[in-house]
């Protein structure tokens, strides 16, 4: 027999000790591990789910009336499970041309600094002040403050409204932005400070991307070299609201959309929608918000977390909604 070595003796034990921890004991109270759902406690949608400085961060919309959503608050854990609240990391009060409707966080660490995207103002047309924003922190919890002390995109371009952006870094190192409602969405490639944009070689700055049946939420996920591109689909006030999505080769599309993987499971909750997607190890989770059975206000939304499950061709399974939310896994 071959003789193991005393330090693949121990990673073994480590491993035990791992998984030990993750899994209940027999007759242990179920509750302390898993996250329940919804996973974080309030009114909140539109989540998005990171791993900075050795915890789990879900940032949200702050779920209330426009006038009320003057701030963002943020929440984090070290095992998905207990969560900690963090308060009004951005205020209006600290962003001068924000008035309301702070919306869907994206938040990217780069050089040292934290930097937030929002949408604030929900505006209307191209005379309106408002639109995406930049507020940036040493800290992921904050205080984040207003980077450009303007809009970041400030206008309707290719009918696509300033809001619901997701900022992500591609492969060559590059960070693009992709956003938009109103039934359309954007590309745009930011420039190394991320005051502004870098024109595409066509001379154009704004690429419209918009699949077949998107309406908002954008939100890009690189895995094994392919553009795993998601939206939320129907109206996000309503029963059926949906993330559906596409996979491409290249940031850029083109994006045919493959199906539906988020929707709303009548027995558990309606409206799921607007996500963002969590790894750990090989553990991929979705993290999005959902209205509570029996809630008619459209502000009732909760943030949930369910497992995200890839087939052996890389396709994405349909969630399963649920209320016992994930298994407690601690950050490693
Ligand atoms: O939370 C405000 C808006 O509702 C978001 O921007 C949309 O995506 C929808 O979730």
């Amino acid at each position: 027999m071959q003789r193991i070595r005393p330090t693949i003796l121990l990673l073994l034990a480590l491993g035990g000790v791992v998984e030990a921890q993750r899994n209940p004991p027999v007759g242990s109270n179920i509750q302390n591990w898993y996250s329940g759902n919804p996973v974080i406690d309030g009114w909140y949608a539109d989540p998005e789910a990171h791993v900075f400085d050795g915890r789990y961060w879900i940032y949200p919309t702050y779920s209330a009336p426009y006038n009320q959503q003057v701030f963002l608050d943020a929440f984090s854990s070290v095992d998905l499970v207990t969560w900690t609240k963090h308060s009004r990391i951005v205020d209006t009060a600290s962003v001068k041309w924000a008035k309301r409707a702070m919306w869907a966080p994206s938040i990217v660490r780069k050089d040292d600094w934290y930097y937030l995207f929002f949408g604030a103002n929900d505006i209307q047309n191209d005379r309106e002040r408002g639109g995406i924003g930049v507020a940036r922190s040493r800290t992921p919890d904050g205080p984040f403050t207003d980077y450009l002390g303007k809009p970041l995109i400030d206008a309707f371009h290719n009918g696509a409204q300033p809001i619901d952006q997701n900022v992500f870094r591609d492969r060559d190192g590059s960070y693009y932005i992709v956003y938009g409602g109103w039934r359309h969405c954007n590309i745009a490639r930011l420039n190394a400070d991320f005051t502004g944009f870098v024109p595409f070689p066509d001379g154009s700055t704004f690429k419209e991307i918009t699949p077949n049946g998107y309406v908002e939420g954008a939100y890009m996920l690189l895995k094994d070299g392919k553009y795993y591109f998601m939206w939320s689909e129907g109206g996000w006030t309503g029963p059926n609201y949906a993330v559906a999505y596409a996979i491409g080769t290249s940031p850029f599309g083109p994006f045919e959309r493959v199906g539906k993987i988020l929707q709303q499971d009548p027995t558990i909750a309606t409206g799921a929608g607007h996500h963002s997607i969590l790894q750990s190890g090989d553990t991929w989770y979705i993290v999005y918000h959902r209205r509570p059975l029996g809630e008619t206000d459209r502000n009732h939304r909760v943030v949930s977390i369910d497992v995200l499950r890839f087939d052996a061709r890389g396709l994405i399974q349909p969630v399963v909604l649920t209320k016992t939310g994930v298994q407690r896994n601690p950050i490693r």
